[in-house]
């Protein structure tokens, strides 16, 4: 029987790397879009899937223009369409409002409308985030909780959703959405979980120097991104495409991050640690916590790393990391 196809945006980053491992693993042939300048520089800018390179096939493509979302669709035929890439960054997005609701939202359209022409019975997943729901009503968040976010980040992803639902409904695409809260790992240096294992890491190897963070207060519910990519792949599994929301069903304040990663390198974070009021956000999402509870029960997901996991393993590897140097 011929593999399985699938074409994965944002092949190059955390979740990408490894969905794309996932489905290796499984048998399928995997198609991944990246930037030109990615193909041209790939020490660079595809580290994280070197070790994929001969395994996988790379089209060229952005997510800025439907003429090369178009042709990789027509040319791959995907079976599964995993739509990851984006503009991630919640704090760039309110630097850069119009680059975040361009990007995120006019290639998401790009790419259901491709599939829509060249590849209507492929399964698309869309890469929501629990940023949608910013100033919560309710706690903890599910399906069908309200949106209120908070930054042109979030508003993007809720556009993205509603052009997936509207894709499923008018279209009749199986198309779900994965409203994933906040999963991390080793791989990715952008986000607060991130920065400051890393500075950990730095600062137990005698390299000194303060970390310096915003909103220390923020919760965050945290999770550990390999177990997040099985869910999007349960989901387009499913005979009837639907939206599920994939947490760990914990909360805790970045403060709770830094002790804890601190105190694994036998350190106190309040020695090391400096607030920089620049780096609060103009409007922040103060609480999140997730209700996984309809993909435990449909998908059969569920969690399998708890936050002291998850911040001892990245601790762990920074420091392997900083020893290596
Ligand atoms: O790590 P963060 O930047 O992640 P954020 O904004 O929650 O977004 C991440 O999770 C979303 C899912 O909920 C994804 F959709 C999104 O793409 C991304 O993966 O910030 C977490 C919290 C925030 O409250 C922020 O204000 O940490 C606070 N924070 C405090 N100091 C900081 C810092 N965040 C960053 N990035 N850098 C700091 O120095």
């Amino acid at each position: 029987m011929a593999p399985r196809r699938a074409l994965i945006t944002g092949i190059s980053g955390q979740d990408g790397s490894y969905l794309a491992e996932l489905l290796l693993s499984k048998g399928y042939e995997v198609h991944g879009i990246v930037r030109r300048v990615a193909i041209e520089d790939p020490e660079h800018r595809l580290g994280r899937i070197q070790h994929l390179l001969e395994r996988i096939v790379l089209h060229a493509g952005s997510l800025e223009s439907y003429a090369s979302m178009h042709a990789v669709v027509r040319q791959s035929q995907p079976q599964e369409c995993y739509h990851l890439a984006a503009q991630s960054f919640v704090s760039y997005s309110f630097e850069d409002e119009f680059s975040t609701l361009n990007t995120n939202i006019n290639g998401t359209h790009y790419l259901l409308s491709a599939l829509k022409s060249e590849a209507p019975e492929c399964r698309f997943y869309f890469a929501a985030s629990s940023e949608m729901f910013g100033r919560a009503e309710e706690t903890p968040q599910h399906e069908r909780t309200r949106f209120h976010p908070r930054s042109a980040y979030g508003i993007s992803k809720v556009a993205g959703y509603e052009l997936t639902r509207n894709y499923r409904e008018a279209h009749r695409l199986h198309a779900s959405s994965g409203i994933l809260f906040n999963h991390e790992s080793p791989r990715g240096f952008e986000f607060v979980s991130r920065k400051i294992t890393a500075a950990v890491a730095r600062i137990a190897a005698g390299r000194g120097g303060k970390l310096k963070l915003g909103n220390m207060e923020a919760r965050r519910d945290w999770g550990y991104a390999p177990e997040y990519v099985e869910a999007m792949w349960m989901m387009l599994q499913q005979p009837v495409a639907d939206d599920y929301v994939v947490a760990s069903g914990e909360t805790h304040s970045v403060c709770e991050f830094a002790e804890l990663a601190f105190s694994h390198a036998g350190l106190d974070w309040r020695e090391h640690v400096e607030i920089d009021p620049v780096l609060y956000r103009p409007a922040e999402v103060e609480l999140l916590l997730g209700d996984f509870s309809k993909a435990r029960r449909t998908l059969g997901w569920k969690p399998g790393t708890s936050f002291e996991g998850l911040v001892r393993s990245m601790v762990d590897a920074d420091l392997a990391l900083a020893r290596a140097r």
